[in-house]
C-alpha cells in the first residue's frame, strides 16, 4: 500500500523533474548532496507474517519443510526474531519514518546517488548497542567523514566508526568516477552498506542495506536538497528516468545463531533453559533461507507493470554456502546483454539485470539450489496491466510438436562397470569410485530406479523416437524452437506418481505452467497424474539477444516437486534460437556437432525411489541416515553417467562444435569444466574453466584442432 502511494506520487512529479534535470544540465557537471536521515532501530522481525507456507497454502505447523525453521516450540524460536535494522526518517527530528516499499523487508533504505554526488547520512542510533554504517562502492575518507555530534560520543568511538546507543554521526560518501558504472555496465550498480565493527554478526542481526550508484541523468530529482536541508515533501523513494521501478533482493541464509540478539531471542522461548545452543537441530532451525528477510512466499508487494522496464538488483551476503541461483518464472531478463531467466550469485556479489515483463500474473521467484528451495527461499512477483502498450506478440513462427513421456527405468551410472578414465574396476578396494559403486554396508551400488523423459513419434505413445545422440544419457529429448514459434509438447505420464514439464525461458498462459505454486489459477499441467496426458503450449517470445549466440540453452524439468523430481531424473535440454538458425531436422545451421552436458550431483537420497532402491539393492545393513550410505548416493555425474562412461562425444578435427552446459542440484554443484587438449570460447572470451550454478546454462563454441 505504502509502495503504491509512493510510486504514484513519484510518477506525478515526472513533468517538473524533467524540467529540473534540464536546468541542472546547463549548470555543468557539479554533483549534488543527497541527504538521508537514518536511524538504527531494534524491533521484532517475522520471517513469515502470514503464518503459512504461501507456496502451498499450508499452515506452518502442517508443512514439513516450513515447520523446521518457522514453528515456535518450547526450545524453538520460531518465525519471530529481535533484530537491529536501518530505517529512514523524513527529517532531522527522527519522528516520522519515510515511506518504503513493502518488499524491502528488513533491509535498510535504498541509498541512491549519481556519479560525482555526495551521499550525506545523518545516522542516529536508537538501539541498545553501538553500531556503525560502512558503505561499499563509494569513496569514504577517514578525515572527511563529517561532523561528530557532541552528544556523548568520544574520540575512541570516532576511531572505530562506532556510534553508541543514543549517539549520532554524519557520514559523507562521494561517488567517485572510478566507482561509477562504465559504458559496459548497467545504468546503475548495486552495492551494500552495513554495520562494520563485527560485520558478520551485525549483518546477521539485520544491519544491512542497499546502495545504488548511477550514471549521470538516471535518477529523477525527487530527493532534492535546498541548502543542505531535505525538502519534507520530497523524501519518498527517488525513482529513475530509465526504468519504471528498481527492485532490490538480498538472497541470504540469515544465520540467527550469529545474531547479537540470540540470547534475547532464546529468552522468548517458553523453555529457554531447555535450549541447547550446540544442538544441530536448534542451529538448523535458526538458518533463515530468506529473500529480504521473508521465507516461503511471504515477501510482499513486488508489483510490476506489463511492458514497463524493471531493474532487478540482486545481492548475496554470507559465507561459501551462500551461493544462489535466482530463477524468475514467467518472464526473461537481460543480464549484461544476455537473455536468461536465472541470475547466479556468489557470496558478496551483486547482479543487475533488466526485465520488461510481458506475461501478466503472479509468478514465482526462487533460488534453484535444491536445499534453499526446500528451505523456503522463494517469493512471488506480480505483473499487472497498467495500460501501457508493448511490442505486439511475435507471430509467424511454426508450431513444433513434441511427444514426451515420463517413464521409470533401471538406470546404471556406469554401464561398463569400469572407471574408464583410470581403467580400473569401479569397486576396486580404496578407489575413489568404490565409495559410490561398492555395495558393502548396505549401499545401493551402481543401479538405481529412476524416472526419465523419453520422446515418442506421435500422440499414440507407441513408438519411441531414438535420441539424437548417445551422449544425452539421462537427459530428455532436446526441444528446439525459434523466436516466434510455438512449442506444443504433449506429455504422457507413464510413471507412478504426479509429474510435469516446466520450461525455462519461454512464455505461456498460466494454464500451461508446470510448477505447482499457489497463484489462484487451476493448473492441470503442474501435476499430471499417472496414466494421463497433458499438452503444454509454450511461446518463444524472447529469443537470444543481439549479443547472444544464435541459439541459447535452457533446462526443462518436472516441477511438481522440483527438488525431488529432478533428483529422480526428470530433466532435459531446450534450445531457443534466433529466427532462421534452425535447419531441417531441427538441427542448427552451420554447426556440425551439438553436445548437451548436465553437470550435477544426482542426490539419490532425495529421489522418490530411495525406499524402492533400498528394497531392491540394499541389505539388512542399510541405514538410510548413515553418513557413508548417504554419501554413496550422491552421484557426481555428467548426464547421469560417471567415470568416463558417457558415450558419443566423438567429433572430427575441423568440426564446428557447440557445447551447452547446465547445472542442477545443490550448492556443491560448482564445476570447473575443462576439455583436455582443447580450449573453448565462452561468450567471446577465451577461457578454460567455467562455473555452473543450479539451473544456469552456458554456451561454448569449440573448433577441435587436437585429434584424439
Ligand atoms: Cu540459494
Amino acid at each position: 500500500m505504502v509502495w503504491e502511494m509512493a510510486r504514484t506520487r513519484s510518477l506525478g512529479l515526472f513533468a517538473s523533474c524533467l524540467l529540473l534535470l534540464l536546468c541542472n544540465g546547463a549548470e555543468g557537471q557539479r554533483g549534488r548532496e543527497r541527504v538521508y536521515y537514518v536511524g538504527i532501530i531494534e524491533d521484532l522481525w517475522d520471517y513469515a507474517p502470514s503464518g503459512k507456507n504461501l507456496l502451498n497454502g499450508e499452515d506452518i505447523e502442517n508443512d514439513e519443510h516450513a515447520s523446521v525453521f518457522l514453528e515456535k516450540g518450547p526450545q524453538r524460536i520460531g518465525s519471530v526474531y529481535k533484530k537491529a535494522m536501518y530505517r529512514q526518517y523524513t527529517d532531522a527530528t527522527y519522528t516520522h519514518l519515510a515511506p518504503r516499499p513493502a518488499w524491502l523487508g528488513f533491509l535498510g533504505p535504498i541509498l541512491r546517488a549519481e556519479v560525482d554526488d555526495v551521499i550525506v547520512v545523518h545516522l542516529k542510533n536508537f538501539a541498545t548497542r553501538p553500531y556503525s554504517m560502512h558503505p561499499h562502492g563509494v569513496f569514504y575518507e577517514k578525515n572527511a567523514e563529517g561532523a561528530l555530534y557532541p552528544d556523548g560520543t568520544s574520540n575512541m568511538f570516532k576511531m572505530d566508526d562506532s556510534v553508541p546507543p543514543g549517539g549520532s554521526y554524519t557520514y559523507r560518501w562521494e561517488v567517485r568516477p572510478e566507482f561509477a558504472p562504465t559504458d559496459d555496465d548497467a545504468n546503475c550498480l548495486t552495492w551494500v552498506y552495513h554495520s562494520h565493527m563485527n560485520a558478520p554478526r551485525e549483518i546477521s542481526s539485520g544491519l544491512i542495506g542497499a546502495l545504488l550508484t548511477c550514471k549521470k541523468g538516471i535518477l529523477k530529482e525527487t530527493n532534492d536538497t535546498v541548502q543542505g536541508q531535505t525538502k519534507p515533501e520530497s523524501v519518498e523513494e527517488s525513482v529513475r528516468n530509465d526504468v519504471d521501478q528498481d527492485v532490490f533482493l538480498m538472497f541470504t541464509i540469515v544465520d540467527e545463531n550469529m545474531s547479537l540478539y540470540l540470547e534475547e531471542n532464546i529468552q522468548r522461548c517458553s523453555d529457554p533453559d531447555g535450549v541447547d545452543q550446540e544442538d544441530p537441530d536448534f542451529q538448523e532451525s535458526n538458518l533463515m533461507h530468506a529473500i529480504n528477510g521473508y521465507m516461503f512466499g511471504n515477501l510482499p508487494g513486488i508489483q510490476l507493470c506489463q511492458h514497463r522496464a524493471v531493474a532487478w538488483h540482486l545481492f548475496g551476503m554470507g559465507n561459501e554456502v551462500d551461493i544462489h541461483s535466482a530463477f524468475f518464472h514467467g518472464n526473461t531478463l537481460l543480464d549484461r546483454g544476455h537473455r536468461t531467466d536465472v541470475l547466479s550469485l556468489f557470496p558478496a556479489t551483486f547482479a543487475t539485470a533488466e526485465m520488461v515483463p510481458k506475461a501478466m500474473g503472479k509468478w514465482l521467484l526462487a533460488c534453484q539450489v535444491n536445499d534453499h528451495l526446500q528451505a523456503g527461499m522463494q517469493a512471488f512477483y506480480e505483473v499487472k496491466s497498467c495500460g501501457s502498450e508493448g511490442s505486439p506478440m511475435l507471430t509467424g513462427g511454426v508450431v513444433r510438436n513434441y511427444y514426451v513421456a515420463a517413464e521409470k527405468v533401471l538406470w546404471s551410472y556406469a554401464p561398463s562397470g569400469k572407471d574408464l578414465i583410470n581403467n580400473v574396476n569401479l569397486t576396486e578396494a580404496d578407489s575413489a569410485s568404490e565409495v559410490f559403486f561398492g555395495k558393502d554396508g548396505g549401499r545401493i551400488g551402481s543401479h538405481y530406479q529412476k524416472v526419465i523423459y523419453k520422446e515418442y513419434t506421435d500422440n499414440t505413445f507407441t513408438t519411441i523416437k531414438p535420441p539424437d545422440s548417445q551422449h544425452l544419457g539421462l537427459l530428455g529429448p532436446v526441444l528446439r524452437a525459434e523466436e516466434g514459434d510455438t512449442l506444443s509438447v504433449t506429455f504422457m505420464n507413464k510413471a507412478d506418481r504426479n509429474y510435469s514439464i516446466q520450461p525455462h525461458g519461454l512464455h505461456y498462459d498460466k494454464r500451461f505452467q508446470g510448477s505447482s505454486y499457489e497463484d489462484g489459477v487451476a493448473k492441470p499441467g503442474s501435476h499430471v497424474l499417472p496414466g494421463e496426458n497433458f499438452t503444454y503450449i509454450w511461446q518463444v517470445q524472447e529469443g537470444p539477444s543481439s549479443s547472444d549466440s544464435p541459439c541459447i540453452p535452457y533446462l526443462y524439468y518436472s516441477a511438481t516437486d522440483p527438488a525431488m523430481d529432478t533428483n529422480s531424473g526428470l530433466v532435459g535440454p531446450l534450445l531457443v534460437c534466433k529466427k532462421g538458425a534452425l535447419g531441417v531436422n531441427r538441427t542448427q545451421n552451420g554447426v556440425d556437432r551439438e553436445f548437451f552436458l548436465l553437470f550435477s550431483v544426482m542426490d539419490e537420497n532425495m529421489s522418490w525411489y530411495l525406499d524402492e532402491n533400498i528394497k531392491l539393492f540394499g541389505s539388512s545393513d542399510t541405514d538410510h541416515l548413515d553418513e557413508d550410505f548417504m554419501e554413496s548416493n550422491k552421484m557426481h555425474a555428467v548426464n547421469g553417467l560417471m567415470y568416463g562412461n558417457l558415450p558419443g562425444l566423438e567429433m572430427c578435427a575441423g568440426d564446428k562444435v557447440q557445447w551447452y552446459t547446465f547445472g542442477l542440484g545443490t550448492e556443491v554443484d560448482i564445476h570447473g569444466v575443462y576439455f583436455e587438449g582443447n580450449t573453448f570460447k565462452k561468450q567471446s572470451t577465451t577461457r578454460d574453466t567455467l562455473s555452473l550454478f543450479p539451473h544456469t546454462t552456458a554456451t561454448v563454441a569449440m573448433q577441435p584442432d587436437t585429434p584424439g
